[in-house]
């Protein structure tokens, strides 16, 4: 670790309504897939924290579910995780897709934090998916949200392309605090092996299952056993609720779970570099239901 004496350190929030990007920007920011990214909305479900060290500066990034007008409103579980994350953080990156115009969930959210009584972090503005908007779009879009809320700054970016990324990455590096690291310069994520493994096959059956997923789908691994040649056995149950999204997930003779084994298995074997023995199945595991919050705001 650097001397004590001249090391910054800090923490970024990334929010952000569903499917605008956030988790390919954490990914772009801490240089490794950890976050999994697809096309799907709510494809995170629960907060990650990327770690990044440079110089003498490590800043901590988490990723967060989207907001939606759903999970703003009724979903405990979702408000708990942004709220950690902004009473943990330096600044929030708020992400918004230039394509989108202002949904009112965001106004809401924006209205929210407007009026919190807490005290919030800097909030920086992220313009994404550039390589999808004209200029003029652009400045439309950042007037548009710069006139509801105060950003300390506004970033346009693809995060997918990693254009303007790296004028990113030099202003966080800037403007860190002076503070202790908390973490060796090589931990790069909190993830422990058994949810980093849930996750790729989780990944993997949002891109795969074409129909609906289950949004109560659950992916557990529950074993993992090191063989004396360093490659790794792992067995995982994938967890649904009713007996048509298992025959869904398990495909004519079998077919979809195997296809989805098997792609699982090459993205971890590429992830660790090891050779991986993959073991799925899929059980009907009925949960009771989480009771729901009514309309109680955030703030
Ligand atoms: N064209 C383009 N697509 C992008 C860009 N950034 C992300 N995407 C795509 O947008 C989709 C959603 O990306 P995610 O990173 O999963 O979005 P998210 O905000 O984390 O989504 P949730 O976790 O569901 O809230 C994926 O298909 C990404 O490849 C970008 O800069 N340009
Ligand atoms: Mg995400």
């Amino acid at each position: 670790m650097r001397k004590k004496d001249n090391q910054k350190f800090g923490t970024i929030a990334i929010l952000g309504e569903i499917n605008v990007g956030k988790s390919t920007l954490l990914n772009q920011l801490i240089n490794k897939d950890i976050s999994i990214v697809t096309h799907k909305a709510n494809t995170t479900r629960e907060k990650i924290k990327g770690i990044t060290s440079d110089g003498d500066t490590q800043i901590v990034i988490i990723d967060t579910p989207g907001l939606s007008s759903t999970s703003l409103r009724t979903s405990r579980g979702f408000l708990s995780q942004v709220w950690d994350a902004l009473i943990e953080a330096n600044y929030l990156f708020l992400v918004v897709d230039c394509r989108k115009p202002i949904s009112r969930t965001l106004t809401q959210f924006l209205d929210q934090l407007n009026n919190s009584i807490v005290g919030l972090p800097d909030a920086v503005l992220v313009i994404n998916k550039i390589d999808r908007c004209t200029k003029e779009r652009l400045l439309v879009k950042s007037k548009e949200i710069n006139d509801s809320f105060t950003f300390r700054k506004t970033f346009m970016i693809s995060a997918l392309r990693g254009y303007g990324v790296s004028d990113m990455r030099s202003w966080m590096l800037a403007n860190m605090p002076q503070k202790s690291w908390t973490y060796p310069k090589s931990k790069r994520h909190d993830m422990t092996m058994q949810k980093f493994l849930n996750e790729k096959t989780r990944e993997t059956i949002l891109l795969r299952i074409h129909q609906e997923v289950p949004y109560n789908l659950e992916v557990d691994t529950y074993e993992i056993e090191t063989l004396r040649d360093g490659n790794i056995k792992v067995w995982q149950s994938i967890n649904v609720q009713n007996a048509r999204h298992r025959a869904m997930l398990i495909g004519k003779s079998g077919h979809t779970i195997k296809a989805i084994s098997s792609s699982s298995r090459l993205k971890i074997e590429k992830a660790l570099n090891k050779k991986v023995h993959l073991f799925l199945d899929v059980k009907l595991k009925k949960r009771k239901p989480v009771r729901m919050q009514s309309s109680e705001g955030l703030f």
